[in-house]
């Protein structure tokens, strides 16, 4: 399994997660903001959207059955960040 964290805080720590192709992945977000804008994460590449409350942490499956960039953002799709599957 790979495994990686990102904070939010003020934006994504870090923006940018490789990962290896074929190899189970998750990412989990820990939720450091207060603002509303980075309360929601979400992915049309990844297919997911979830919410984090403040102080909460969630861990979502990532597919790396493709290669390639595959972008998350906020809510509001004013922080982004992206996954590299290769
Ligand atoms: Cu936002």
């Amino acid at each position: 399994m790979q495994k990686a964290k990102i904070l939010i805080n003020k934006g994504y720590k870090p923006d940018t997660i490789e990962f290896h192709r074929s190899d189970p992945a998750e990412i989990t977000f820990v939720q450091e903001d207060s603002s509303v804008c980075l309360r929601q994460v979400q992915s049309k590449d990844l297919n997911f959207q979830i919410d984090l409350p403040v102080g909460s942490e969630k861990t979502i499956n990532i597919n790396t059955d493709q290669t390639g960039e595959f972008n998350f953002s906020c809510g509001m799709g004013m922080f982004h960040g992206k996954v590299i599957v290769k």
